[in-house]
């Protein structure tokens, strides 16, 4: 299959190209104008390096949820470039560090990241930073577009594993197809829905399950700069130039905190949200798992009962709970079409078209993650009912962390630890809360006249916010048994048990 306009090729060409595609805070845009932002941004790429094809370039982007955003995607993809989205919060290193692995060759920045831009700039001399806008200004139209097969690479995105550093999991053109037909068909997406658009575009949920599967039928999307529950709520009950909110998705965490804003407020308020929210026709919890007590709460205050599906970067969705039919609390229901599943010591193993390609120049992990027969190793423990709805009961390894919907590596925060020079030895686990599914929590001994405050500011400049513990304590020595392994279960005892007695002694802080 060869695509042939700007439009991706998952996104239907009978769109009325007159149709609102995206908002903004600020603005809308119909389908046609993005194309043509596409056009002119595929002519300034093209130009820059001097070539009519990218043949899989990594093209980087730093930008805001907005049209801009979308129109640098299309146009990377359609150029023959890898997409590879970072994310506008991270810090330097961070963001450093994904430029570096995927060897980008160059980074789109809008206006509000132009600093961090040229930050990066300094790190990086090799990489071309592009600001969006000036490239939307010089450039013109009329390119002849490359012949795009859909097997090519089309996206990076990071993912924290049980080793090291995240890696870069890399999706072809097919792979994203399949990822967004799936959820299209099964979810009932069509060019009447209109979407909230609350999640990091970073991340698989966001820009898959999201952005790309309403725009895929017509649909349109408005974006948010960062999600705050009170403004989504106030969005929800205010229909917009007619449009109503009729899809939303979100991670457990989100969900929490609407349910946190709701109680807090007025009767009046109360009632308008709830009846509002009650006309959505799908709202969709994933990413973590839904605490029953969330679903049953959401279900009292607004009438809907969250449809909880089970996905991974490396997969896009396989399990799913139905539009129609039972979506059964507590479970992640059955395997979606084209989605291969089957369960080997506990462990759940996928196979099918949604399956990434590899992890981006990492041949030997590549290969650790999929079984001899082909089928990538989820690292999830599961359990199946008589009648197929699928459990997930954890993950395989303690060192995986799920935080506010976010994946976070014990491993990787722990060595970055070890690198400040009053750390002596480190130790995270990952302590289950309500809200955020885990909050991250560190074990450290550290050398006299350092202060974990002087450690955490020091950190917060390295890993991004969600990977930074919100939880420590200061401690003589780790737990370890007679190996010298650190005991991780006896780790966590040490925030449970502070928990339980509520001690805070002075340089042990939770928040
Ligand atoms: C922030 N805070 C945290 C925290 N993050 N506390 C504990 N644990 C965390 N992880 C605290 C801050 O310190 C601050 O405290 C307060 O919460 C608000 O901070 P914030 O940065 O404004 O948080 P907020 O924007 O509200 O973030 C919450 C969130 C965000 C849920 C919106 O975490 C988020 O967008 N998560 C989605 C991640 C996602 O898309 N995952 C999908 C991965 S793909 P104070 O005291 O200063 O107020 C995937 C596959 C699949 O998983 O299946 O989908
Ligand atoms: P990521 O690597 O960020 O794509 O996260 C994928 C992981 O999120 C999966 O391996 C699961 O551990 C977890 N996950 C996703 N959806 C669910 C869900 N509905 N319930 C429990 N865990 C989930």
């Amino acid at each position: 299959m060869i695509q042939s306009s700007v439009r991706p090729l998952w996104v239907k060409s009978e769109i009325d190209p007159e149709r609102v595609a995206l908002w903004d805070e600020k603005r809308s845009q119909t389908f046609a104008q993005l194309e043509r932002s596409t056009s002119l941004l595929i002519s300034a790429l093209l130009q820059y390096f001097q070539t009519n094809d990218l043949h899989e370039a990594r093209v980087a982007a730093l930008v805001s949820p907005s049209a801009h955003y979308v129109s640098a995607q299309w146009a990377v993809w359609r150029a023959g470039g890898v997409h590879v989205p970072l994310c506008t919060s991270h810090p330097l290193p961070e963001l450093e560090y994904s430029l570096r692995d995927s060897d980008a060759s160059a980074l789109i920045y809008d206006f509000p990241h132009a600093e961090r831009a040229r930050e990066l700039q300094l790190r990086l001399p090799d990489v071309k930073i592009l600001s969006i806008e000036e490239m939307l200004a010089q450039a013109t139209m009329g390119i002849d577009l490359p012949a795009l097969e859909i097997t090519r690479r089309a996206q990076i995105l990071y993912t924290s594993g049980t080793t090291g550093k995240p890696k870069g999991v890399v999706t072809t053109h097919a792979n994203l197809l399949a990822q967004i037909q799936v959820l299209v068909d099964q979810w009932g997406w069509s060019s009447q829905d209109h979407t909230l658009h609350v999640l990091p575009l970073h991340h698989t949920h966001g820009i898959i399950n999201v952005l790309c599967c309403a725009l895929a039928v017509g649909a349109s999307v408005e974006f948010f700069e960062k999600f705050d529950a009170r403004k989504t709520w106030e969005r929800i009950a205010l229909g917009r130039d007619k449009r109503w909110p009729t899809v939303f998705m979100a991670v457990p965490t989100i969900y929490s905190k609407l349910i946190d804003a709701y109680e807090n407020a007025s009767a009046e308020e109360r009632s308008r949200y709830s009846e509002a929210a009650g006309r959505l026709r799908l709202m969709v919890s994933g990413s973590a798992a839904l605490p029953v007590s969330t679903l049953k709460r959401w279900e009292e205050i607004t009438g809907q009962v969250l449809l909880e599906r089970y996905g991974m970067t490396e997969i896009g969705m396989a399990l799913s709970n139905p539009l129609e039919g039972e979506r059964r609390p507590g479970t992640v229901g059955k395997p979606l079409p084209g989605s291969r599943v089957r369960i080997v010591d506990g462990e759940l193993q996928v196979s099918g078209g949604s399956v990434f390609l590899e992890y981006f120049r990492k041949p030997q992990e590549t290969a650790e993650a999929f079984t001899e027969d082909g089928w990538f190793k989820t690292g999830d423990q599961v359990e199946v009912s008589a009648d197929g709805y699928y459990r997930i009961l954890g993950r395989s390894s303690v060192d995986i962390l799920k935080t506010g919907g976010y994946k976070v590596s014990a491993l990787e925060i722990e060595a970055e630890l070890r690198v400040h020079p009053a750390v002596m030895d480190a130790a995270v686990v990952g302590v289950p809360d309500s809200e955020w599914g885990e909050k991250v929590a560190a074990a450290l001994v550290v050398r006299a006249g350092t202060t974990i405050e002087q450690v955490e500011q020091w950190l917060k400049e390295r890993l991004a916010a969600y990977k930074v513990p919100r939880l420590w304590r200061d401690v003589s020595e780790l737990p370890r048994n007679t190996m010298g392994k650190v005991l991780k279960k006896s780790v966590l005892e040490l925030f449970t048990e502070e928990s339980r007695t509520g001690a805070s002694a002075e340089s042990n802080k939770s928040r």
